[in-house]
């Protein structure tokens, strides 16, 4: 049977379709601080809900002694009533690395709140964790064969056990049951069997709307729709729909909230190659989103918009859309583009990629193979003109960089930070800081936000070393957009992974 179930989940996890937070990208990757304790956490989020969630802790340091781990919501009145804490197994070959397995009962962001005890003290993060159903495991024919069997077999045996009990429950030993007692029990057996069959009806009512309830939550998680509209010449009109008709109602673009800096973080790959690719910041209008295009060619594009809704659940639209050649407006704030060579169907990985001004940026990918489902850190160097590491870098948008990791077949887009996969604002609702523009984080003035709304000194120096946590879902061939700022510039570095 425990064999049967591993079959089941190993087969779940190579069928894995799309969805949700990034798109066909569900696991979690989280690296920060548990107080005095450097951990990187990977969430691997079950396909089905209720589902089991796989945890694993790396803790950077070895004076870690205990690690416990609880599911709980993201935000509101559920945050401040965990349950009891599961403690987390500590590997026997290696001391430095925890893993543990969580029940996740429901849909929706959550938050898997890790403890964290050693000889330093004590210490605690909370890493956000979209949980959503995303496909609906058949039933195996043999099993449910089985099932129907027993339930027959348990039916009938009830009849038969309450015709029994009526006929010679009080009977003397050695007593035979009196014409009046049989009849009596027929009756009793023929209420019975009306009874049973309309438990069994009842169920069978009762499951029919749980399995549909199920379906519609598949449906609802579904990457909602972005449908574009192009408007007087360079004005591009962007509207969210879910797949679900309910989606719409529950997810309002009225109250989405900012995520590092923005209410939307729209991507623009032209398609197919990603020989292109824009990263820009459209301003919500009503219900809408509308954003002024740059100069772009004509050509067919992937859209990827990141939002967040009210709840902290970061949502990926998904669109396709054909523009004509666009005579558009500068890029400002915090926009960026790239462009390139295309990604061709046999990617050589790709680890160097050169900066207009002369600098690099380096993957620092050693030579193991890239293999999909695997946690990883994936470290980058900016390299000034000279080969030095880079002294201008800058905060941009409120962190040392951002990462988008992008499948060749555009079926996997994840949107990554130096501190994991979670959304910026999903990370502040986690650990209890205000909704709105996190604390601390900067904006392309270099205004930076401070508890008191002043502004905050310059910003601490940023390493020319930036590193990423992320694990590819799936084999295949992918394109990394690294983008860092330096000297008030973005700089977007492309590399190309094979994944085995
Ligand atoms: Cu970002």
């Amino acid at each position: 049977m425990h064999r049967r179930l591993v079959g089941i989940f190993v087969l779940m996890l190579a069928t894995a379709l799309s969805v949700g937070a990034h798109v066909g990208s569900s696991d979690v990757f989280f690296d920060g601080d548990a107080g005095p304790y450097h951990l990187y956490v990977t969430v691997r989020v079950p396909q089905v809900i209720p589902g089991i969630a796989e945890i694993e802790v790396r803790s950077a340091t070895n004076d870690v002694e205990k690690i416990e781990i609880v599911p709980m919501k993201l935000s509101g009145a559920g945050s401040n009533f965990p349950p009891t804490p599961d403690v987390a197994e500590r590997s026997k070959q290696d001391p430095q690395f925890f893993t543990g397995s969580l029940w996740l009962m429901e849909s929706g962001a959550l938050k898997v709140r890790v403890s964290v005890e050693g000889s330093k003290g004590k210490g605690e993060l909370a890493v956000p964790v979209p949980a959503f159903a995303q496909r609906t495991l058949p039933m195996e024919r043999s099993l449910g064969g089985l099932l129907g069997f027993l339930m027959l077999f348990l039916a009938v045996g009830l009849v038969f056990i309450a015709g029994a009990a009526s006929r010679e429950g009080n009977l003397e030993p050695g007593e035979t049951p009196s014409p009046a007692k049989k009849r009596r029990a027929r009756i009793v057996m023929a209420i019975t069997a009306v009874v049973v069959v309309g438990i069994l009806f009842l169920g069978k009512a009762w499951w029919g709307a749980e399995a549909t309830n199920y379906k519609r939550t598949v449906s609802f998680f579904k990457p909602p729709l972005a449908e574009t509209e192009l408007q007087s010449g360079n004005r591009l009109v962007i509207r969210a729909k879910g797949q679900d008709p309910e989606w719409s109602k529950e997810v309002n673009m009225e109250d989405v909230i900012p995520d590092h800096n923005h209410l939307m973080h729209l991507f623009l790959i032209s398609a197919p190659g990603m020989g292109r690719m824009w990263h820009l910041h459209p301003e919500r209008e009503g219900s809408k989103f509308v954003d002024d295009l740059p100069d772009m060619p004509a050509g067919h594009y992937e859209v990827f918009a990141d939002i967040v809704d009210k709840d902290g659940f970061p949502w990926t639209l998904v669109g396709q859309v054909d523009l004509p050649q666009i005579n558009g407006t500068p890029l400002t704030g915090d926009d960026s583009t790239w462009t390139g060579t295309a990604l061709t169907a046999q990617t050589t990985s790709v680890s160097v990629a050169q900066l207009a001004d002369g600098g690099r940026i380096v993957w620092e990918k050693g030579s193991a193979p890239l293999v999909a489902n695997t946690a990883m850190v994936f470290k980058f160097k900016v390299e000034d003109k000279d080969g030095n590491p880079a002294k201008d870098m800058q905060q941009y948008m409120g962190m040392a960089g951002h990462a988008e990791f992008v499948s060749s077949d555009m079926s996997v887009f994840a949107h990554i930070h130096p501190a994991g996969s979670a959304s910026m604002a999903a990370l502040d609702l986690a650990n209890g800081a205000p909704k709105g523009p996190a604390i601390g984080t900067c904006g392309i003035t270099d205004q930076c936000v401070t508890p008191a709304g002043m502004a905050m000194p310059m910003p601490a120096p940023v390493s020319a070393e930036v590193s990423f946590p992320y694990g590819f879902p799936k084999a295949g061939e992918y394109r990394i957009f690294v983008q860092v700022k330096r000297a008030g510039q973005v700089e977007t570095g492309v590399f190309d992974a094979h994944v085995q």
